[in-house]
């Protein structure tokens, strides 16, 4: 198998090394499998899970057991007993898509508990309609590059543009222009100040000025911006009448009148070690350049994580450049490929999942609460969530132990369930924790169609290999089980996999042609192996409409404009996010009580060397390992100081957990901070233990899973402060991408072949 990249890719991205040994790795699913102790006691609460042996079964066996499982569940319990969230990212293409897949399946069996949002912009999702009324402008139609290379001046940016984050997009990209575009932006000198604890979330090619903030302090450093604008007469209060409401309260607030502490450059200072004058220096320099301000998506994947987005678009009202060329505010470059590319503004094919008569639901990041409370409640929003007994958990294409928080927490969560069920190609933690696991194919085994917004290519997706093992779609298995509970036609509509790929293709035919976009047919299309999309705008700058006209491009807020203060999130009397930016100590951080004990803070970001967890046994993923683990980045003072050297094997640890790490020594981190992506897999070294040491290096077993706030209740997972220590004697070996053990089942022999491996 050879992998190229798309021909007229500028940039194509070095994840590809992953796909060609990853795909074919020990660690896939060959057979259907089912954990011995629930083979042999039935569904139950058990705390063997992650630690029991499976027994390999043939398909027919594992959907029967599936089939009557979901009969049992929904019969005893009601279907809301099923949590179907099922979140993550699966891989690309329309049709096979498995969230939509398992969701429509659910549906037409009389629906599950779902989840709401994301764990990518969780509070951002909740916090952006109150303050612009929704997320669209922001988060799919952002200023594209093009308008910032003609007319941005200075570019602020909290987070960073790390180009690691946009060699992937969400649904595919075909084009990687990230690259390009801010060399391009150098070269056009445009200015760069990057705000962040990591030296490398800009290229060294684009000259940026570095403030290793202090992280978790950012709202601090723009309170003081803003602090320096109005004490200085330079925010434009012209703007802030015809577009906003409230500033006058986040004024007050931003000048100390109400609790007598001024945010000025000094207080800031304290915080966030960001010194006084470089702040007043950069406020004066915003204020006479075309500024954008950009906050990525990390910043709000932290505790009290809606203030930086709703701070950063404060900021960016008070200079008043929200809707001029290349100004205002930006949230997501850097954070997926898409981001800032020119808009398309068409639909995709997609899968209808239909409709889900149950009304349960919880704010995705919150799955641990809601298995370790049932009957309890969840404040969420404004409103109070009730929680559902859930018995059976059934996910299919996300590792939720790659992307859940204390991951020790999570696994004494989960012995409460009757039921796992996972679809999985890969023996992945979320697999080995199961009580069925289904093997599934890759998207390289069938035939789909690949698209994304703001991608301008359609892709042909044919089937490239043989599927592996027994592996077969989620939608023939979803099939399969749609028949054994008489809901066949509904959930098929009668058509194969590739009925449904044509049919999904010429259902966007038509919507697009509606349009006045005419694509080819689909036998055209495939044999083409692609079709290009029109762009509708290379120039845009987010909010240019409303700035035009206010009135009649009102914004979807209570006040039609972009709300500093809000009455609604006022109302709602939360203390952990009232009704205007405020600075807000964190539980974890560098100036908090916590850093006695553990005095390093862990940013816990995506990998540069895969995508989440996926293809971690590729040989890109791989040849980023130090000593065979997960790497970890150390500033030289930190590791002075605990006698560690380049290359050595550390213990990660807090109260929650701890995990081994390979040392690299840089100054690429600011002192006292630490960086260990997310997405080794996690291994626990003795998996009888509920606390055992990861072998590998995940750092959600150190992660604390607690929400945003109780508006958004978003991941907090990006921030934890961590000790770090020079592991002597011998490591545990790394078995993760090992398959779990396999025993023959006792008794009963209807099976063939006894345990292989
Ligand atoms: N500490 C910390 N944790 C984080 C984050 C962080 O910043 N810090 N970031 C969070 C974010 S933003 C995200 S999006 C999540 C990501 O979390 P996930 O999306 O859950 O992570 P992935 O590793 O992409 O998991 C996708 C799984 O789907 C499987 N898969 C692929 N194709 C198919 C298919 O066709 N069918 C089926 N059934 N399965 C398939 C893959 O093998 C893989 O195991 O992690 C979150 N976790
Ligand atoms: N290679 C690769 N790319 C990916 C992914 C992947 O798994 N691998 N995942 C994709 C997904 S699902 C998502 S949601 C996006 C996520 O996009 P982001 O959330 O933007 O990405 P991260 O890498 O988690 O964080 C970006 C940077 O924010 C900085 N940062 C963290 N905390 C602070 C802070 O308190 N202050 C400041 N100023 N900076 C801080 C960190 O240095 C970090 O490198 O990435 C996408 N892109
Ligand atoms: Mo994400």
């Amino acid at each position: 198998m050879g992998i190229e990249a798309h021909p007229d890719d500028p940039t194509p991205s070095p994840l590809l090394g992953n796909i060609r040994d990853g795909i074919r790795s020990e660690a896939r699913v060959k057979r259907p499998a089912v954990r011995r102790g629930w083979l042999e006691r039935g569904p139950g609460p058990d705390d063997h899970r992650g630690a029991d042996e499976f027994v390999q079964v043939d398909w027919d066996e594992a959907l029967d057991l599936v089939a009557s499982e979901l009969r049992r569940v929904r019969t005893a319990h009601g279907n809301e007993a099923i949590f179907g969230g099922s979140y993550g990212w699966a891989s690309a293409g329309r049709f096979h898509h498995a969230q939509s897949q398992l969701h429509r399946f659910l549906n037409c069996i009389g629906g599950y508990t779902g989840s709401v949002n994301t764990y990518s912009y969780g509070a951002s999702e909740v916090i952006l309609p109150h303050v612009v009324g929704g997320t669209g402008d922001v988060l799919r139609q952002a200023t594209t590059w093009q308008a910032i290379l003609d007319n941005t001046e200075l570019v602020v940016a909290f987070g960073g543009m790390n180009v690691k984050n946009a060699w992937v997009g969400s649904g595919g990209v075909t084009r990687h222009t990230l690259v390009p575009s801010l060399v391009e932006a150098a070269r056009r000198h445009i200015g760069f100040e990057l705000f962040s604890p990591l030296r490398s979330d800009l290229p060294a090619d684009v000259a940026a000025v570095w403030h290793p903030v202090v992280p978790g302090t950012d709202v601090a450093v723009m309170l003081a911006l803003a602090y320096v604008l109005v004490t200085e007469g330079l925010h434009d209060a012209a703007f802030l009448e015809r577009y906003t409401v409230g500033s006058a309260r986040l004024i007050a607030y931003v000048l100390g009148d109400d609790d007598g502490q001024p945010k000025d450059p000094a207080w800031a200072a304290t915080i966030s070690e960001i010194p006084a004058d470089t702040i007043r220096a950069l406020a004066r320099r915003m204020a006479r350049s075309r500024t954008l301000i950009t906050v990525s998506w990390a910043l709000q994947r932290t505790r009290h994580g809606e203030q930086p987005v709703w701070m950063g678009i404060a900021l960016a009202a008070l200079l008043g450049q929200i809707g001029l060329p290349g100004g205002g505010f930006g949230h997501g470059y850097g954070s997926t490929a898409d981001f800032g590319a020119p808009l398309m503004r068409l639909p995709l094919p997609v899968l209808e999942q239909g409709r889900n008569p149950v009304q349960t639901f919880i704010p995705v990041a919150r799955i641990t609460e809601l298995l370790e409370n049932p009957g309890g409640t969840l404040e969420y929003n404004g409103r109070t969530l009730r929680l559902p007994d859930i018995r059976l958990l059934y996910w299919a294409g996300g590792n939720l132990f790659h992307h859940h928080q204390d991951l020790n927490r999570l696994r004494r969560a989960i012995t409460r369930l009757d039921t796992i069920v996972v679809h999985e190609p890969f023996w992945t933690a979320a697999a080995r924790h199961a009580d069925i696991v289904l093997p599934i194919t890759t998207t390289l085994e069938r035939d789909d169609v690949g698209g994304a917004h703001n991608d301008t290519y359609l892709i042909a997706m044919p089937r490239a290999i043989e599927p592996f093992g027994e592996a077969r779609d989620d939608y023939d298995a979803l099939s399969e089980l749609a028949k054994r509970l008489d809901v066949w036609d509904e959930f098929t509509e009668g058509r194969t996999a590739d009925d449904w790929v044509e049919h999904i293709y010429e259902r966007f035919r038509t919507r697009v042609g509606e349009r006045g976009v005419a694509v080819p047919r689909f036998a055209e299309f495939w044999s083409a192996g692609e079709t290009r999309l029109p762009v509708s705008s290379d120039g845009h700058t987010m909010y240019e409409r409303f700035r035009t006209d206010p009135d009649t491009s009102k914004l979807a807020t209570p006040s039609g404009r972009i709300e500093l203060f809000s009455e609604t999130v006022d109302a709602f009397g939360y203390d952990d996010c009232p009704g205007h930016p405020v600075w807000l100590e964190p539980d974890e951080w560098l100036g908090g009580e916590r850093a006695g004990r553990f005095p390093l803070h862990l940013i816990a970001n995506q990998p540069s060397s895969r995508l989440h967890s996926q293809l971690d046994a590729g040989a890109y993923s791989q040849a980023s390992k130090v000593a065979g683990r997960e790497p970890i980045r150390i500033h030289p003072d930190d590791a002075a100081a605990r006698s560690i050297n380049d290359g050595d094997v550390v213990r990660v640890s807090n109260d929650r957990g701890s995990c081994l790490a390979g040392a690299i020594v840089t100054t690429d981190v600011r002192p006292r901070v630490v960086n260990l992506s997310t997405g080794a897999w996690y291994d626990p070294s003795d998996p009888t233990r509920p606390d055992s040491l990861c072998a590998h290096g995940n750092p959600n077993v150190l992660t604390a899973d607690q929400g945003t706030s109780r508006l958004a209740q978003g991941s907090t997972g990006q921030h934890v402060l961590v000790e770090v220590e020079r592991f002597d004697g011998e490591p545990p070996p790394v078995r993760a991408h090992h398959p779990p053990p396999f025993v023959a089942r006792v008794g009963r022999s209807t099976l063939g072949d006894p345990a292989v491996h």
